[in-house]
């Protein structure tokens, strides 16, 4: 039988442009993310049009067994001590995993299981992060960049919010940071 030849999806590793075939594009912005930043007050003090993240990704087929692809571009910028980050969610099929791989900028991955035990990976260009099912993640942008991270996940995962409308059980704040960096040195 004869193949048929398709052009492949692309994705610009330096900046995370994704093209090849239509996108959907979703835009969060701190007005978005009430009770997402322990400062509150902070956090009405800046302008709520102000971009936290955009996120792009292929408008795929969305049936069990299809994978969807993705990029989160997450801005960088503080509310009181607090790095700009991702709302974060579980999985709605909680046993549902995915990967992210970091394309450009510096940040953090927040991993958080059903116990609320958390931890944390560093994202960078080049990283791979195995989120098993189970696990709450976040995108945390610790750095002066746009963080860029592609992503891949079942298209029937689905998102769960509300499971973590209490928060996450960690704050990262540059105190965080500084805490990590003396760790890693310390083996
Ligand atoms: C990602 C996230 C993306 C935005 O594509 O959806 O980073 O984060 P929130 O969905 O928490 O606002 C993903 O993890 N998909 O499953
Ligand atoms: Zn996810």
């Amino acid at each position: 039988m004869k193949p048929t030849f398709h052009p492949p999806l692309n994705v610009d590793w330096a900046s995370g442009v994704l093209c090849g075939a239509p996108l959907i594009c979703k835009t969060t912005s701190l007005g978005d993310l009430a009770g997402v930043f322990a400062d509150q007050e902070s956090w009405r003090q800046h302008d709520p049009s102000q971009t936290v993240y955009s996120v792009e990704m292929f408008d795929s087929p969305s049936g069990e067994g299809e994978l969807y692809v993705g990029v989160t571009h997450l801005n960088p910028g503080r509310v009181g001590d607090e790095y700009f980050m991702t709302r974060g969610h579980f999985h709605a099929r909680r046993e549902q995993g995915e990967v992210y791989f970091g394309l450009r900028g510096e940040g953090l991955l927040l991993l958080q299981d059903e116990q609320g035990q958390t931890r944390l990976e560093r994202v960078l260009p080049g990283s791979i992060h195995i989120i098993p099912g189970f696990t709450a993640h976040r995108l945390i942008n610790t750095g002066d960049a746009v963080l860029s991270a592609l992503a891949v996940w079942p298209s029937q995962a689905g998102h769960d919010y509300a499971a973590l409308a209490n928060g996450f059980a960690l704050k990262v704040t540059p105190e965080t940071v500084k805490l990590m960096a003396k760790e890693v040195q310390n083996g």
